[in-house]
């Protein structure tokens, strides 16, 4: 299908051109630039030529001509500016219409000028600076032809709404090495037609400030606006998307009664409005259940991108039964749900008191190119829990089944009291308290805070395969693998089977987890040859009531790969109550061949890392 189009920011970087409307700016040369990523994840940066976005470096060097025209003077001398054409089904922006003729500046309005809008994408820091058609009030971003496999797909600069969500990623890189600061618009050129982009706070303005500017969803008495319309339900508006839409929420809760099912590309983006807070809320109405099904549901068989931004999402109820967001899973299309990928980004969500019997009630993935969670985000209070079935998967605030080895997911932000719990007569072995992870073959990332989770197996993470990279850099605290009467292991975190290529490495901070078996912080069981698996970081204080203070490990399989305890990692006053502080540090047990194990006290004796093969 379609390239990802990898977010990032409109970036202006323009003269500083205050006050010098009505005359010709001194300004540099500039670039305008998108960084589209292949279908292997492969980012390439794009200069814009004369109508279409073309391989870095064979664009037009642009500049701006009197006080609000872009373009350039051609060989023979002539103004050509970027202008607003139309070719049979799309409209762009450039400087050579499809039959090759170029529109003169002295023939085209006076139209472009810079726009700032709050970012709102985890990424960036800045303001984000958006070029406007000060005609249509509408912003320049990267749109695309959508071609499929046959024809190339081709990048054009299209008009859409002023949202930094939209803004796709296009950026003017200034060719002159002039120092500048993103300026907005020397004029402020009254807006026309029928849109009101959200207007711009000032940097001087907090984003709680009461004099803050209103979003338009904000006069939507449902509280949900897309292409300019308030709509009656989120279900209603999600159903006229299409492709690269931003659906805005806020201003009142938003409810939601029945399944939203949706295969479009699509950014939902919450306002506060005049409430407290930085989040619209949705939430599921108290006569809206489902023991397996969410609230949004991605269907597109392939691919779909979706951001989610500044939401709380919950029920109603206590003791409700629904879940936040699902993609596919194996069970839809007849076992093809099970390919499709959703490519998701999370900034400041907070998805709290619900529950599901089916992994992710927070958010569930079937396959994944890119999963980001940023670090405003919290999950808390998430329940996967049912007495029936064959059930192991917890992972209540997101599970993922499958990363592709070109794959990444970043979970950063705080997972609190979310528990997996699967009591008899279903298996009495739930895995991972906050997240469950199947097949990983791509690099997964963890910077997270996890507090207070609970499962059976892996207190926050549960991992089956890790056939990629691994690396943690979590902070975990207080998380329980407790008896449920079926072999509790790995207190914060544990993975299954380490396979060839893998490396798992675990740099973060454990402290006072607890597992009721063995492996008071993590544990693993099956590694493969020519796999690593590193303790490096802070481990504190956990406790297993069986064997492992930090790490337990036991397998059928003999040991193989590498395990290294870096002698720069911190060990301090870890528990195996099982063999009396002998393994407070490790045990590793091959069934019926050979175990090998380490307290504090040995640990606390050596000058060197440990290494086991
Ligand atoms: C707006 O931008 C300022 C300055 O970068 C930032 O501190 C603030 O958090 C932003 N507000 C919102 C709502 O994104
Ligand atoms: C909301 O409605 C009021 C009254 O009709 C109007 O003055 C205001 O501009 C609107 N605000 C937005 C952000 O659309
Ligand atoms: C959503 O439901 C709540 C509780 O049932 C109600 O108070 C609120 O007014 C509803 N919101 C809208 C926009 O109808
Ligand atoms: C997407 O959903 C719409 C209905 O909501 C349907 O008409 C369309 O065929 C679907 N497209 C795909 C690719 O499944
Ligand atoms: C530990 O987590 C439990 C929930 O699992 C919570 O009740 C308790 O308050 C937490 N204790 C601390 C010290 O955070
Ligand atoms: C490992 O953890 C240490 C201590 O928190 C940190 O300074 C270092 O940057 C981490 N290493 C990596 C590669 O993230
Ligand atoms: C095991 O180690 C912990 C932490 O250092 C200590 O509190 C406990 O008394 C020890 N138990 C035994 C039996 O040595
Ligand atoms: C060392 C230890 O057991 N720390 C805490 C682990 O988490 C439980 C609750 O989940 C606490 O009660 C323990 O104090």
């Amino acid at each position: 299908m379609s390239a990802i189009i990898s977010l990032a920011g409109l970036i202006v970087v323009l003269a500083a051109a205050s006050g010098t409307s009505g005359r010709f700016i001194q300004s540099p040369t500039f670039t305008i630039e998108a960084t589209i990523l292949d279908k292997n994840n492969v980012a390439i940066k794009y200069d814009l030529g004369d109508k279409f976005f073309i391989p870095e470096d064979m664009g037009r060097d642009f500049k701006w001509i009197r006080t609000n025209q872009i373009g350039y003077v051609d060989e023979s001398g002539k103004e050509v500016c970027l202008s607003l054409l139309h070719a049979r089904n799309m409209d762009y922006i450039g400087v050579e219409t499809m039959s090759g003729s170029q529109p003169l500046c002295e023939n085209t309005p006076e139209r472009w000028e810079t726009f700032t809008v709050n970012e709102s994408d985890g990424s960036a820091e800045e303001p984000v600076v958006l070029l406007r058609d000060a005609t249509s009030g509408q912003c320049a971003y990267l749109a695309t032809n959508g071609r499929k496999r046959k024809q190339k797909e081709e990048y054009y600069l299209g008009l859409g709404e002023c949202e930094a969500a939209n803004r796709a990623n296009i950026v003017l890189i200034v060719k002159d090495d002039i120092n500048l600061s993103p300026s907005p618009s020397p004029s402020q050129s009254p807006v026309k037609g029928n849109v009101s982009p959200s207007p711009s706070p000032s940097p001087s303005q907090s984003p709680q400030s009461p004099d803050r500017p209103m979003h338009q969803v904000c006069n939507c008495t449902e509280g949900v606006l897309l292409n300019n319309l308030c709509y009656d339900t989120l279900k209603e508006a999600f159903d006229d998307t299409r492709d690269d839409n931003t659906i805005h929420v806020g201003g009142v809760v938003v409810n939601v009664s029945e399944p939203i099912e949706f295969n479009s590309s699509i950014t939902l983006q919450g306002h506060a409005c005049a409430h407290e807070g930085n989040r619209a809320k949705i939430m599921a109405t108290s006569g809206f259940e489902t023991l397996s099904g969410a609230m949004l549901m991605a269907t597109n068989p392939d691919e779909q991108n979706i951001v989610f931004k500044d939401l709380e999402i919950t029920s109603e109820s206590e003791g409700q039964y629904v879940a936040a967001f699902h993609s596919l899973s194996e069970s839809d299309l007849e076992g093809e749900g099970a390919n499709q990928k959703v490519q998701l980004l999370c900034n400041n969500i907070y998805i709290h008191d619900m529950q599901s019997q089916e992994p992710g009630v927070g958010i569930f993935l079937s396959g994944t190119n890119e999963l980001t969670i940023d670090d405003q985000c919290l999950f808390e209070n998430l329940l996967t829990t049912t007495t029936i079935g064959d059930k192991w998967a917890g992972g209540p605030a997101i599970a993922v089944n499958y990363l592709p080895e070109s794959g990444t997911i970043d979970i950063d932000g705080e997972f609190k009291n979310n528990r997996a719990f699967f009591p008899s007569p279903s298996t009495r072995h739930a895995g991972g308290g906050a997240l469950y992870f199947d097949w990983m073959a791509g690099n997964v990332y963890i910077a997270a805070q996890f507090s207070g989770n609970q499962a059976n197996q892996g207190g926050a993470i549960q991992i089956q395969a890790i056939i990629g990279e691994f690396f943690d850099n979590g902070i975990y605290t207080n998380n329980t693998a407790a008896d449920e009467g079926n072999g509790a292991r790995f207190g914060a975190l544990g993975c299954i089977k380490l396979y060839s290529g893998a490396s798992f490495v675990l740099n973060g901070s454990y402290i006072d987890n607890l597992s009721e078996g063995r492996g008071g912080a993590v544990g693993t069981n099956i590694h493969e040859d020519d796999s690593l698996f590193a303790i490096q970081g802070t481990f504190l204080n956990n406790r297993a009531l069986q064997d492992g203070g930090v790490w337990g490990r036991w397998s059928s399989t003999t040991l193989k790969g590498t395990v290294v305890i870096d002698i720069d990692a911190t060990i301090v006053g870890n528990t195996a109550e099982g063999d009396d502080n002998d393994s407070s540090v490790y045990k590793t047990v091959t069934s019926g061949v050979s175990s090998d194990s380490m307290s504090q006290f040995e640990w606390e004796q050596r000058t060197t890392s440990k290494v086991i093969n």
